[in-house]
């Protein structure tokens, strides 16, 4: 991907700062934004100089809100990608597997498909101001792969439910006593606080880290496959009346009305 329009990268002193920078979307992500994820990640998979990868979300209102809901409601998908794959699982599993610790720094909202990027990170530093939550049920989507099962290793199975069946929002200072995050500051101080942790990790062994991190990965790997069964379950469910229901409620700033869909085909 020689042009990047969606996603800024920067190295600095051995952190590599990958930055979603959509935000007149609320930093949601179309296709391309996954692919421009995909390949920022692998440059610093690939770059000796990197030790450390920061995701974060230009401006100061969100992190991200997962996929575009106004592309989604325009053309029924996220846009044109490289591959003509819509390839959020595959990011998923790159951040998992690039052998350097990933830092999400959460400087807003980390919504939907963003929550479950910074879950997928492997620390979490907030700004006091960021709001966490999922909304696939409101708005036709779900992630249940590592969205679910790994975010009920992080947080309890209790809390886990929770997020996802009510689709509230919960503030920085929730999030930090529930485990969902590593350290809350204010947002002014959220990007040195980020190169404070990332320099004491470069002062490290980075094989040692690498291990420890696939060490980590291995204990959750099985979840893989639940994920790949999850995104073909979605994308059976996005093109069903009742995923359009909340796709155009959200479009429409209204409360969607599911009603009609409540009868089991099934016991
Ligand atoms: C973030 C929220 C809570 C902010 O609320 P607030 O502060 O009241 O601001 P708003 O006025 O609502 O928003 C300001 C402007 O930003 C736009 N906007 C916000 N979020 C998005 C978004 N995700 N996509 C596009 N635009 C967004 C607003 O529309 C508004 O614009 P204007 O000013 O023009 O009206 C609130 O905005 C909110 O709840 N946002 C929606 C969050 C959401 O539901 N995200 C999607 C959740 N689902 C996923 O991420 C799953 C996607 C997926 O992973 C997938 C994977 C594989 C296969 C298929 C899928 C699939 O879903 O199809």
């Amino acid at each position: 991907m020689d042009e990047l329009t969606d996603v800024r990268y920067e190295v600095e002193d051995g952190l590599a700062w990958v930055t979603i920078d959509r935000p007149d979307r609320m930093n949601a992500f179309r296709a391309r934004t996954v692919d421009e994820l995909i390949a920022c990640f692998k440059r610093a998979w690939a770059d000796p100089d990197v030790g450390v990868v920061c995701l974060t979300g230009a401006g100061e209102r969100a992190f991200c809100t997962g996929g575009d809901q106004k592309q989604r409601a325009e053309t029924g998908d996220y846009g044109p990608s490289e591959s003509g794959l819509f390839e959020v699982e595959y990011l998923h599993r790159l951040i998992r597997e690039i052998p350097k610790p990933v830092v999400a720094a959460v400087n807003g909202y980390a919504i939907g498909g963003g929550h479950v990027l910074h879950v997928l990170c492997d620390l979490t530093i907030a700004a006091d101001s960021a709001r966490f939550g999922q909304t696939g049920p409101r708005v036709g989507s779900f992630d249940a792969g590592f969205g679910t099962a790994y975010l009920a290793r992080v947080v309890g199975e209790k809390r886990a439910r929770e997020i996802w069946f009510l689709c509230r929002q919960y503030d920085a200072e929730t999030a930090e006593r529930w485990g969902l995050v590593n350290r809350v500051v204010p947002l002014a101080e959220l990007h040195a606080e980020v190169r404070r942790w990332a320099g004491e990790m470069l002062a490290l062994s980075p094989t040692a880290l690498r291990f420890l991190k696939q060490s980590f990965n291995a204990e959750t790997e099985h979840l893989a496959g639940t994920g790949q069964l999850a995104f073909s379950g979605l994308h059976a469910f996005v093109d069903s009346d009742e995923a359009r229901e909340g796709v155009a409620a959200f479009q429409e700033k209204r409360a969607p009305d599911f009603s009609r869909f409540r009868a089991g085909v099934s016991a």
